[in-house]
């Protein structure tokens, strides 16, 4: 009923970039030099040995010896990020907030920040933390209060179909508190949220492209998990100083119901995730496989890996009730995928290919055939062969370690890894302060031993200390190599001083030439992490809630009233520019007090708020729109309930009376 404002614009073209604005992005050597040296004496100062035999070296040669540029010099690009006033981005960026719990969309490649939409934060323009539907996703307390307030979100996906997005979902997960959410792309609000049971520190999620047994099923169905934080189990305190028993959980979760479907227990702590296209396996990488619980300790083996999860034989396994007893008490089926239990690879349901030193992030590669994880604390980043991985499962491959078929030596610090659809892959390397383009079939030639394959493509500079980056429609088979977004952590001098708390600086490098060229950049509160950049097309959201999809929507104004149940009083409420159906509502001292607010207003963008002073309440309803709040009105006398959202000349006007009669 409410698509009708949903008109795609065509896309505005790519004009050729004279390259103004790159301008002014001439950057002072020595900072750099000094940054580099920084990251490094933090790690060096804790006493660890990280492998790391070139890190004298100053950052702009790299430690494999290729030549880094800056942007100014390069124009091979050609793509440009000037959006005229009026003129739609390209692409949808869905990126996390981290520490603020919520979730951005920003246009790319412009770098406007479009929305944010809340999700474990409480957030007073939407009254997402308020509002009594908000409060059944976030959960409550038997009191009625929030069980939560704080929320780190980390990573973003999107559901697929046919292994490319469909725009129907995106999944964000909270490291805080273990919650996976979901937000619904039509309207861009989180409908459900799922704690993990039995984890702490859940940090990867990545959904599945297609059911691995199920010929029909060429959609996403589950939502893969990592918890990073190994913990006792059961963790009530009896068991704390019993370390060896501590361990982490990888969780599926129902990508439609958002119910736990089962849990595989295993070595080391796990980070990021990654799916295969076929549906068949999933992999975290993993570090700590030592099971260290002291910053050392953690550190201390040459070798971690990335544990591959076989779907399959995980649901078959469960089928046979071949599961372990939860020591915790929750009902979810639980595998044993612990390197001890599945050292048969033709019964196992997981295997650990070894990967060196403490590795982070991995990655799947657009044509399907493999996975990019990166050495962290070793200056490589490993290929690894998903056929082998099935071949190992098959019982045809000795050891997991023959599933890695390349790993070539990149850069100080590589963290996460993007694809540009033409065989190149893209690294960021924290410690170098870089971005590197290096190509696969090289890097797999170089490991066979051909000596002139050139892997390393180009490198480029960024500011400063780069984690996460993803290209546009990255690990979907549409990966189109466009553009490649990189989440700075540090931006220190780029950006007016704010005092001591600085933005991160998100930059925009067009990858469409040989070599990258630093396109835009832009401040971002704290912090993103990880990204996903969508083409627009994907993405058909609604600019009118549909009135049916709120159980308790008032449909007539005429219906406007305020019902009495002993002391329980509901006020239905309805909004049409520029007022409320009523223009009072008497309630008593002491009365819980339910408001129900629909909005009648089906105009795109109308909507209006409505805050109640010293009652701390405040929400808005969008067009067509229900939302309610609940309270005790323990405070006698009149407060004026007024709409907060600028909707009408007469806005201001737009008010109505609670009067509190006292006890
Ligand atoms: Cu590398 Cu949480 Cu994805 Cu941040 S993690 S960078
Ligand atoms: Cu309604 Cu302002």
């Amino acid at each position: 009923m409410s698509n009708d404002k949903n008109k795609q614009p065509s896309l505005p073209p790519h004009h050729d970039d004279d390259g103004s604005m790159i301008e002014g992005m001439q950057e002072d050597v020595s900072r750099r030099k000094f940054l580099g040296m920084a990251a490094f004496t933090g790690l060096a100062g804790a006493g660890l040995s990280v492998g790391l035999a070139s890190c004298g070296k100053a950052p702009e040669k790299t430690s494999s010896g290729t030549e880094s540029h800056t942007a100014p010099a390069e124009k091979s690009g050609g793509l440009s990020v000037h959006i005229a006033p009026g003129q739609l981005d390209t692409y949808y960026n869905m990126s996390s907030g981290g520490h603020s719990g919520d979730l951005r969309i920003i246009g790319e490649p412009s770098g406007r920040e479009i929305t944010r939409i809340p999700v474990f934060n409480i957030d007073c323009m939407s009254g997402w933390g308020f509002t009594n539907e908000s409060k059944a996703i976030l959960g409550t307390k038997p009191d009625g209060s929030l069980k939560y307030t704080s929320g780190d979100t980390h990573h973003v996906h999107g559901s697929y179909e046919d292994g490319t997005y469909d725009g129907k979902y995106f999944w964000v997960n909270d490291k805080i508190h273990s919650r996976l959410a979901r937000i619904r792309g039509d309207v861009m609000v989180c409908d459900k949220i799922t704690e993990l049971p039995n984890v702490q520190g859940f940090h990867g999620i990545f959904p599945d492209k297609r059911d691995p047994a199920d010929a029909n099923v060429n959609h996403t169905t589950r939502v893969f998990c990592g918890s990073e934080f190994r913990i006792p189990h059961p963790n009530d305190g009896t068991n704390m100083d019993d370390t060896d028993a501590y361990y982490g959980l990888f969780t599926c979760v129902d990508a439609e119901t958002m119910e736990v479907r089962w849990q595989v227990k295993v070595d080391g702590n796990m980070d990021l995730c990654a799916t295969s296209y076929d549906g068949k396996l999933a992999a975290t990488n993993q570090y700590n496989t030592e099971k260290g619980v002291t910053f050392a300790g953690m550190m201390s083996a040459e070798r971690d890996s990335c544990v591959f999860f076989n779907i399959a034989r995980i649901e078959a396994a469960i089928k046979a009730g071949n599961i372990i007893s939860s020591p915790d008490g929750s009902d979810v089926p639980i595998v044993d995928g612990t390197k001890a239990a599945n050292a048969d690879p033709k019964a196992a349901v997981t295997c650990y290919v070894p990967i060196p030193k403490s590795p982070h992030g991995v990655n799947a590669s657009p044509d399907g055939k493999y996975f990019v994880c990166s050495g962290k604390l070793s200056p490589t980043a490993s290929v690894i062969e998903l056929s082998r991985v099935l071949q190992w499962f098959d019982g045809g491959l000795e050891d997991p370690r023959e599933a890695v078929v390349g790993e070539p030596e990149i850069g100080l610090g590589p963290l996460h890894t993007a694809f540009d659809g033409r065989g190149n892959a893209y690294t960021t390397l924290f410690l170098d302060s870089q971005i590197v383009k290096w190509n696969v079939d090289a890097a797999i030639k170089a490991y066979q031993g051909d000596k002139n394959a050139k892997v390393i493509i180009d490198k480029i500079d960024v500011h400063y200390q780069p984690g996460h980056l993803t290209s546009s429609m990255n690990e979907t088979k549409e990966s189109d190599g466009q553009w490649l977004l990189i989440g700075n952590k540090f931006s220190k001098d780029r950006y007016l001083p704010v005092g001591p708390m600085h933005p991160e600086n998100e930059q925009l490098l067009d990858i469409t030439g040989e070599k990258m060229v630093l396109a835009h950049e832009t401040p971002v509160y704290p912090e993103p992490h990880d990204f996903i950049i969508v083409k627009r097309d994907v993405i058909k959201t609604r600019q009118v809630f549909d009135m049916d999809e709120f159980p308790n929507a008032i449909k007539e104004a005429k219906d406007s009233r305020v019902e009495r149940d002993g002391s329980k009083v509901t006020i239905y409420l309805t909004s049409m520019a520029p007022a409320f159906s009523l223009t009072e509502f008497k309630v008593r001292q002491g009365d819980e007090v339910t408001i129900i607010l629909t909005n009648h207003d089906k105009i795109e963008d109308l909507g209006h708020g409505f805050a109640i002073p010293k009652y701390d309440i405040n929400f808005v309803v969008s067009p067509h729109e229900t939302k309610s709040v609940t309270f005790i009105a323990d405070k006698p006398g009149v407060y004026w309930c007024y709409c907060t959202h600028f909707c009408h000349a007469l806005h201001l006007e737009m008010r109505s009376r609670l009067l509190v009669e006292p006890a």
